[in-house]
C-alpha cells in the first residue's frame, strides 16, 4: 500500500524533531588517563617482584625483557567505572610498542585495590601474582606486528561479569605473558606521562530501562533481534540472556 505523501512528509518531521540522545548510548570508552591516582599518569604500570618500579612510570612491560635485566614483569590496567553501563561485552584496547616476537597475553582479575595497584612504587610478589592469577579474563596469541598497532583483546564472559560487578568503582585488568620465563617474550610499553598510545576499554552497553527499548531504541543494542527481546531482559533485570 502506498502511504500518502502528507504521513511520509508528517514521519519525517518527527524523525527530525526527535533528539539522538533519546536513544541510550550504546558504546561506552573508559581510558586509563581518567581519573588518575597520580595527576598526569595514566592507570597503569607493572609490577615485578625484583625489579623496582616507580609510581610516576606508566610503560606497562610485561614478560622478561632482556634490557631490564631479565626481571619478570606483568603489567595492569584500572578503569573509572562510576559512570559505567551494564555491559554485554568488553574490550581491553592496548598499543603494542614494541614486541620481542610472537606471544601469548593473558588477562586475569585483579584482588589488589586500585589505589595500591598504581602506587607502582618499588617491588611486590603478592601484587606481581595477582596480576597473573586468580580468574582468567581470556588468554591471547599475539603476532608481530607494527609498534603503533593498537591490539584488542575481548575480555571473555568471566570478565564481562567482573566488569559489570565493578560498575561504580574502579575495574582493574592483569596481564602476563604464559611464557614469561623464556627470555625475551614481552609487551612493551614506552608511553611516558602523556607520551600517548591507545590503553583503553570499549564497552557494548546493555539496557536499564523498557523506555530504551520502545521506538526503536533496541536497535542500538546488537543482542536484541526485536523490541521484545529487549523489553524482556530489563524486565527480569538483566537474567534473561538476549
Ligand atoms: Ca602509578
Ligand atoms: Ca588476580
Amino acid at each position: 500500500m502506498k502511504r500518502p505523501r502528507a504521513v511520509v512528509m508528517v514521519v519525517c518531521a518527527i524523525a527530525l524533531v526527535v533528539p539522538a540522545a533519546a536513544h541510550a548510548v550504546t558504546t561506552q570508552t573508559f581510558a586509563t588517563s581518567q581519573s588518575a591516582f597520580d595527576p598526569g599518569v595514566r592507570n597503569q604500570g607493572w609490577w615485578s617482584p625484583t625489579f623496582p618500579n616507580f609510581a610516576f612510570n606508566d610503560n606497562y612491560v610485561a614478560g622478561q625483557p632482556v634490557d631490564l635485566g631479565g626481571s619478570l614483569y606483568r603489567n595492569f590496567f584500572s578503569f573509572d567505572l562510576s559512570s559505567a553501563c551494564p555491559a554485554s561485552s568488553v574490550t581491553l584496547q592496548l598499543t603494542r610498542f614494541d614486541q620481542t616476537g610472537p606471544l601469548t597475553y593473558s588477562l586475569f582479575d585483579v584482588s589488589t585495590p586500585a589505589a595500591t595497584l598504581n602506587a607502582n612504587e618499588g617491588t611486590s610478589q603478592a601484587i606481581f601474582d595477582d596480576l597473573g592469577s586468580g580468574t582468567s579474563f581470556g588468554s591471547f596469541p599475539v603476532a608481530d606486528g607494527g609498534a603503533d598497532d593498537v591490539l584488542s583483546f575481548p575480555l571473555n564472559a568471566a570478565g564481562v561479569a567482573a566488569f559489570n560487578a565493578a560498575r561504580g568503582g574502579f575495574f582493574s585488568v592483569g596481564g602476563k605473558t604464559p611464557a614469561e620465563a623464556s627470555f625475551g617474550n614481552n609487551i612493551y610499553g614506552f608511553s611516558g606521562p602523556g607520551a600517548g598510545g591507545t590503553q583503553q576499554l570499549v564497552v557494548s552497553c546493555l539496557p536499564t530501562t523498557k523506555d530504551e527499548c520502545k521506538d526503536g531504541g533496541w536497535r542500538n543494542f546488537p543482542d536484541f533481534k526485536n523490541q521484545g527481546q529487549c523489553v524482556s531482559f530489563v524486565a527480569t533485570g538483566g537474567e534473561k540472556t538476549p
